[in-house]
């Protein structure tokens, strides 16, 4: 069996990142996770480009016209869905993550969903570089390896699109 290489280079890529303000504390610890993978993996600051949005229900919208633009190797998702009292959360996740797929297969951009989907504040800083790990940093992985990836899937047929043995 012969697998195409695994690359969690970011050096000379370029990303998309689409944050929710809503919930901004854990916002920004997504965020800052995200920026510091990618950046420790080679990506320059200068190839990061931020779009903030008010709400996760609007991250799909700011995706797409990142992703229609062609100047992004991936987009990453950011944001935090908290649950409340009312069925509102259910149509908010709903909404970003079939949006985001929607994007994905639409445009044929790689997005790394990095929007927590939780029960309470305390969840959500916990995947916010807490406990239970960076979802931030995951996602920004995700971002670099599909971006790699689809590179290589895309690349002519010669050596290089070659799976490795
Ligand atoms: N948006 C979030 O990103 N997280 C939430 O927890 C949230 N809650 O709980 O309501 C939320 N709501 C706003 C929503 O995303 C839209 O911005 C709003 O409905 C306007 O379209």
């Amino acid at each position: 069996m012969r697998s195409y290489a695994v690359s969690t280079d970011a050096q000379g890529l370029r990303f998309g990142i689409v944050v929710s303000r809503f919930n901004h504390e854990v916002a920004h610890k997504l965020l800052q996770g995200c920026a510091a993978f990618l950046e420790a993996q080679g990506a320059r600051a200068d190839d990061l480009h931020l779009a903030w949005v008010p709400g996760a229900f609007e991250i799909p919208l700011a995706a797409r016209r990142l992703a229609e633009s062609g100047r992004y190797d991936a987009l990453i998702a950011l944001g935090a869905v908290i649950r409340g009292g009312t069925p509102h959360f259910d149509y908010i996740c709903a909404g970003v993550s079939d949006g985001v797929r929607e994007v994905m297969r639409d445009t044929g951009c790689p997005v790394a969903f990095g929007v927590l989907t939780v029960n309470d504040i305390a969840q959500a800083l916990e995947r916010a570089g807490g406990s239970a790990g960076d979802k931030g940093a995951e996602a920004a992985r995700t971002a670099i390896e599909m971006a790699q990836l689809c590179r290589v899937l895309d690349a002519p047929p010669a050596a290089e699109a070659e799976p490795s043995k």
